[in-house]
């Protein structure tokens, strides 16, 4: 196996080979560290206190700060909702607006989420097979909509601060909820607050 410090390597485009390589960090969130983003806060414990679910995973392979190279990681969200709302990543944004970054869907069925720090915000539904270039100044969060694992790839710049304060405590402008329909698209009556 190549070495991520070579500076050269290939890597299938599937999370699960690229997160069993042997190299990069792996991580898990489970409800338990997102509970106070979901909107449902009563039903959010309950679902902690019975098995407490592994929301998303992540895999990456970051580099230096203010060194070279791309950064490079893949999350799996797993299928579910809490009261509805689907499964989703808690989302942030980039301290520095330069911190340009990539979005490649791998597998399953979501949506990226996009704000501005003034709430001007979008939904978009992520397709596999198309690439999705996310500027720096927009906070970014992806949900599951599928009954699937919903995986995907990004890239960024190391220099990239990731801010996860201002999400935390304003939430994001639109939340998405399963309905009959398949998706259900409602305004965060906390947003800000
Ligand atoms: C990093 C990139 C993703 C997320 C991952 C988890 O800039 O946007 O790799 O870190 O999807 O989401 P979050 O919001 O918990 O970092
Ligand atoms: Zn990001």
């Amino acid at each position: 196996m190549n070495s991520p410090f070579d500076n050269q390597f290939k890597v299938p485009l599937d999370a699960n080979k690229l997160s069993s390589l042997g190299f990069g960090t792996r991580s898990e969130r489970r409800l338990s560290d997102l509970k106070n983003y979901f909107q449902n806060q009563e039903r959010a414990e309950e679902l902690i206190g019975e098995h407490d679910p592994v929301i998303y995973e992540v895999w990456e392979l970051e580099y230096d700060k203010g060194g070279r190279g791309i950064s490079l990681g893949t999350t799996t969200i797993y299928p579910g909702d809490v009261d509805g709302e689907f499964f989703f990543t808690r989302g942030h944004f980039h301290a520095k607006d330069d911190g340009d970054e990539v979005y490649i869907p791998l597998s399953g069925e979501g949506y990226l989420a996009v704000s501005t720090r003034e709430g001007v915000s979008d939904l978009v539904a992520l397709e596999v097979g198309l690439l999705y270039y996310v500027p720096g100044h927009l906070a970014h969060r992806t949900v599951n909509t599928g009954d699937s694992p919903f995986s995907f790839l990004c890239l960024w710049a190391p220099h990239i601060d990731h801010d996860y304060k201002t999400i935390n405590e304003s939430g994001f402008p639109e939340l998405v909820f399963r309905s009959q329909e398949g998706i259900r698209v409602v305004k965060n009556p906390n947003y800000g607050k």
